[in-house]
């Protein structure tokens, strides 16, 4: 039997930040750092921080807002990371807490109930704890049946995480798999760099992937193939683990957290994620132009433009290609899968559409999929 894609869930936080209540905060903080370090500035022993301002962020980003669990604490300059009260064991985890938000949404869109789904995949750029799996946490919680596991393979945790669901639906292992990106980004950012302060938002995206012949679901997509390649790169990296305590590290340091050489990212990913998305076309015997749409990953509006144009040869645009980075900024791995959610009510039967992925490792993942 296909196996089809037969429902989406998003879950979207109740809290935005506009670039200009961000650059306010931050432009805040930088006054207050370099007046407490005025001696030294001065001394020439410490460099002055610079101030960020919106129009760099539109202009070399696209991002516009970006929605957070918690804002308070992020705009607070003299704290600037999210404040989450920590829960007790028996209660529900936060990163489940939002999966499950999704997971119910994306159920009720594919007709499903707990008792349906024999398998739950939690992949994200970043868990909350080593272990119980979320995933675990996640299938008691709605009810599922059989087995669940937690992967990350960064911004493509979500393409790589539909692949494996895809091949349990199609050897066997399970019918019915819900696939969440739960992506609590505001926690592992980096609020202080300028450089990367804008870049990210948090959300929860789920996926229901089942066989054709058990989908009641109106709106089914099926998966024709996907493709996944790794390529190592140290150009986005996070040193935050288990090992910190251990190796006796700072565990504020600036590595803990998000970090990277944007332009690098830029230059080196571009190239690699449209010739990935061609091959896997080729291969399908599909040309980049019988595409109806594009649901690529939401990390950067110039770098999106670029893959499409290398792809089809034309001016990309909405219809083509939709953005959403500029209300939801980067979301890591759910970015192609809002984007899916949000852009595809209007494709026909027989419709063609590739979601992709890439970032960091760098990884690159897709799937080529058609409205039944
Ligand atoms: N305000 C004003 N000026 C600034 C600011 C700012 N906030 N930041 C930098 N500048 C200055 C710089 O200092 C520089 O000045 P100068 O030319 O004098 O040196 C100038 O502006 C240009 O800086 P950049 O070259 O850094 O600017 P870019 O045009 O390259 O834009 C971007 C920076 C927006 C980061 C861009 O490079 C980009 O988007 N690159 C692609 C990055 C990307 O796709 N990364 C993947 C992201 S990772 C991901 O998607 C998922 C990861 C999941 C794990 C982590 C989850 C949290």
């Amino acid at each position: 039997s296909a196996v089809v894609i037969s429902g989406t869930g998003l879950y979207q936080p109740p809290n935005i930040i506009t670039n200009a209540e961000l650059v306010a905060s931050f432009n805040a903080y930088v006054a207050k750092y370099n007046a407490e370090h005025a001696a030294e500035i001065e001394a020439g022993t410490l460099t002055a921080l610079s101030p960020s301002s919106v129009e760099f962020i539109e202009k070399a980003s696209g991002i516009k807002q970006r929605y957070v669990i918690e804002k308070e604490g992020i705009l607070d300059i003299n704290r600037m990371y999210p404040r989450f009260e920590p829960r007790p064991d028996d209660q529900l985890s936060l990163m489940a807490e939002i999966a499950v938000d999704a997971a119910k949404k994306a159920m009720a869109a594919a007709g499903k109930e707990g008792k349906d789904i024999d398998a739950v995949i939690c992949s994200s750029a970043n868990m909350q704890r080593a272990y119980p799996a979320m995933a675990i946490e996640i299938q008691q919680a709605i009810g599922a049946r059989g087995y669940g596991f937690d992967m990350n393979v960064a911004c493509s945790a979500a393409t790589f995480a539909l692949e494996q669901a895809v091949n349990a639906v199609r050897s066997g292992s399970a019918s019915c798999v819900l696939v969440v990106n739960p992506e609590i980004t505001s926690a592992h950012q980096e609020w202080k760099d300028r450089d990367c302060h804008f870049i990210f938002g948090d959300v929860c995206t789920a996926v229901i992937v089942e066989r054709a012949d058990t989908a009641t679901s109106k709106d089914q997509w099926e998966v024709l193939g996907s493709q996944l390649a790794t390529q190592f790169s140290n150009n986005i990296r996070n040193n935050f683990g288990f090992m910190n305590r251990a190796e006796d590290s700072d565990p504020t340091a600036r590595d803990k957290t998000f970090r990277q050489e944007g332009r690098k990212v830029f230059k080196e990913v571009v190239p690699v994620a449209a010739a990935h998305i061609e091959g896997q076309l080729t291969q399908l015997h599909i040309q980049p132009t019988d595409v109806r749409r594009y649901w690529l990953h939401q990390a950067n509006s110039g770098m999106n433009q670029l893959v499409i144009r290398k792809l089809i040869n034309a001016e990309p645009t909405q219809d083509v290609a939709p953005m959403i980075l500029d209300e939801y900024a980067n979301t890591a791995s759910a970015g192609s899968i809002i984007a899916f959610h949000l852009h595809r009510g209007d494709l026909k039967a027989g419709d063609l559409g590739v979601i992709c992925s890439f970032g960091a490792g760098y990884s690159v993942g897709s799937l080529v999929l058609r409205k039944r």
